[in-house]
């Protein structure tokens, strides 16, 4: 707790938050608890840089049906920084059902199981500083 490393972390709002509008109610949970958005983009990724970003997820159940879904419409892309920001993005979004999710959150708040094969919950954070550096440079890396 008393480390005071900056580091950033790669946030999506999945196309689900997109369709819903609720790209500003994640923007702003993220600048109100005092990180710093320092690169954003609305896109529509390509399936190569999906399964390129999703590699760790190859070969289980729910791989094609999460591309698919990432897919079918447009993403925002960003960078925060911040000091310990990955844990603290990943605090901010809840845990990975939104149905058990802490209300607080927000995947808790804001999403909810709709009964598809692949879990649609709004957003994704990075997981650690190796997977930060991973998906920034796929995200942002030729821009
Ligand atoms: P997180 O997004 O919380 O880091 P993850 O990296 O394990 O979760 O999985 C990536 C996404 O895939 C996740 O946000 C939703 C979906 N997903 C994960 N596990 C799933 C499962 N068991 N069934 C359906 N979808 C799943
Ligand atoms: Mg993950």
């Amino acid at each position: 707790m008393s480390s005071t490393k900056v580091e950033r972390t790669l946030i999506l709002v999945k196309p689900d938050g997109v369709r819903r509008g609720l790209v500003g109610q994640v923007i702003s949970r993220i600048e109100s608890k005092g990180y710093q958005i320092t690169d954003l983009k609305l896109m529509n990724p390509t399936r190569a840089l999906l399964e390129e970003h999703y590699a760790e997820h190859k070969g289980k159940p729910f791989f094609e049906p999460l591309v698919e879904f990432m897919l079918s419409g447009p993403i925002v892309a960003m960078v925060a920084e911040g000091e310990r920001v990955i844990e603290g993005f990943r605090s901010l979004a809840g845990v990975t059902d939104p149905t058990v999710a802490a209300p607080g959150t927000i995947r808790g708040d804001l999403a909810r199981d709709q009964g598809t094969k692949v879990v649609q919950n709004l957003v994704h954070g990075s997981d650690s500083p190796e997977s930060a550096n991973r998906e920034i440079a796929i995200f942002f890396g030729g821009k």
